[in-house]
């Protein structure tokens, strides 16, 4: 298709492959910390990338790992893509940091118009962080600031969902619903309730696309405003397809129901696209792919490409609007990061908009979805696998719980994709594919190849 696809291996590194150990041997450094990893195990058969192009990573030892999971659900143009890099590395030059406060770098106004023409209509308004967490902790403050703008300061309720995920910041862990990630962190934020999730393995299970029950699962926001009354609550936090707890693709209705009971009782709702955004379901946005508009929404992963950290979150312009009062000399909103809007994140943003447009990358999931679902589905019968499920270039394979030890089967086929060559993401026991928006027929049968294989083997 493109230079991208060129995927010969770089010639093998041996200087990555030295960084990736130490003297010891092949165990690497005890230093690093590492975020959400099974540490232990990591050090025992570490799970090196030292190189990326295209649909591929490279071990520090130059072994070819197709890469099944578009690095962690962000890298849509997939690998390493030329005009990225080169706009980084000329910002760079140019100008490494502008203080976002009081102050600001020219790329942040261009970078926002261009997102407010790929966003749904209306919404028109984007504020600038680092990362999905701070986007989704970002929109939670700007809704509950919004209602006491307008001098409804008494919703400040927000409502998240069961299995939700909305990074890992108090507020994020708050309304998200993934317990594992909660459990251990004492009270959090107060005032937060949670709807039903929507998975729903009697009804739906090997649903194509978006499944057929579950619509009247919105209406438990009825039951929130029964309770908690319509006046205490803010917002309502969602992901339209919820990522992170195994790919649930929202039932059909599910959305415009739970649209048509915010408005109904004036809250407003956030559509977590961190995952969604940028061409995942084969539209821009989750919100243009199902026709449902939020009032705030987020974004961060794919608006770079995964190279340099960013998020926004892109707001109606009425609620900017209701907080532009007060003295001219004080930030209307008390909000912002060090690096909002940060240089480099503004040029490989840019430029990974471009690319996306010249290859038309925010729509071709929606022409490689029949393919990649027809192939996602043909792993059903295979052993251990209990539902699959699939929207746009998502797809889920379920596999079943050892009795006793839940997440292991899904991590030992994590471990043995690895081996065999290709990296996935595991949530539970669910094998999670979302490869980059280049991905091409002979990559999705490896990839099919692959995972049959994996099956077979797996205790
Ligand atoms: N919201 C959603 C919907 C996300 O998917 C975040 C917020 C947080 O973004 P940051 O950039 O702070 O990580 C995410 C991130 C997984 C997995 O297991 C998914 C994410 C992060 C880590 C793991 O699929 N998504
Ligand atoms: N902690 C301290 C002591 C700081 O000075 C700052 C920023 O100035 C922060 C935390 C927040 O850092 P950031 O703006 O990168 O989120």
């Amino acid at each position: 298709m493109n230079q991208v696809l060129d995927t010969k291996a770089p010639a093998a590194d041996t200087k990555s492959a030295a960084v990736a150990t130490t003297a010891k041997g092949n165990a690497p450094s005890e230093a690093f910390w590492m975020p959400f990893t099974a540490a232990r195990q990591f050090r025992r058969a570490p799970r090196m990338v030292a190189k990326a192009r295209g649909m591929f990573y490279w071990t520090p030892e130059g072994r070819e790992i197709l890469d099944a999971a578009a690095g962690l659900w962000c890298v849509n143009a997939g690998h390493s893509r030329p005009k990225i890099v080169k706009a980084i590395a000329e910002q760079a030059a140019e100008l490494d940091f502008a203080p976002p406060f009081n102050f600001a770098n020219p790329k942040a106004f261009e970078l926002a118009d261009k997102l407010v023409k790929l966003a749904p209509a209306g919404l028109n308004r984007v504020f600038f962080c680092n990362s999905g967490s701070e986007a989704a902790d970002t929109a939670m403050k700007m809704a509950i600031a919004y209602h006491r703008a307008r001098g409804e300061g008494t919703r400040t309720r927000l409502i998240g969902r069961e299995r939700g995920y909305h990074g890992v910041n108090f507020g994020g862990i708050s309304v998200g619903g993934m317990v594992g990630n909660r459990k251990t962190f004492g009270p959090m934020l107060g005032g937060v309730d949670h709807l039903r999730h929507t998975h729903d393995l009697a009804r739906n299970a090997y649903s194509r696309g978006v499944p057929e029950h579950g619509a009247e699962l919105a209406d438990d926001l009825e039951r929130m405003v029964a309770l908690h009354d319509a006046s205490s609550i803010a917002a309502v936090i969602i992901e339209p397809m919820a990522g992170s707890t195994g790919v649930l693709p929202p039932p059909k209705g599910y959305l415009q129901r739970l649209r048509s009971i915010c408005d109904k009782h004036g809250i407003l709702l956030i559509f977590d696209e961190v995952i969604t955004g940028f061409g995942r379901l084969g539209s821009p946005f989750a919100a243009t792919h199902f026709g449902v508009t939020p009032d705030l929404l987020t974004a961060a992963k794919g608006i770079t490409n995964g190279c340099v950290p960013m998020g926004a979150v892109i707001a109606k312009q009425q609620i900017q609007d209701v907080f532009m009062n007060g003295p001219e000399h004080v930030p209307e909103f008390a909000h912002g990061y060090t690096y909002s809007a940060h240089p480099l994140a503004c040029a490989a943003s840019l430029a990974t908009l471009e690319t996306y447009a010249d290859e038309g990358l925010l729509t071709r999931a929606a022409k490689v979805a029949p393919a990649f679902e027809a192939a996602v589905h043909s792993l059903k019968g295979s052993r251990h696998v209990i539902d699959i499920r699939n929207i746009g270039l998502v797809g889920a394979i379920e596999l079943e719980s050892i009795p006793g030890a839940p997440g292991k089967r899904g991590f030992d086929a994590m471990v043995a994709c690895w081996d065999k060559g290709m990296m996935v993401r595991t949530t539970g026991d669910t094998i999670a594919l979302s490869p980059p928006l280049i991905v091409e027929d002979s990559h999705i049968d490896r990839i099919i190849d692959t995972l049959k294989g994996v099956l077979k083997t797996l205790a």
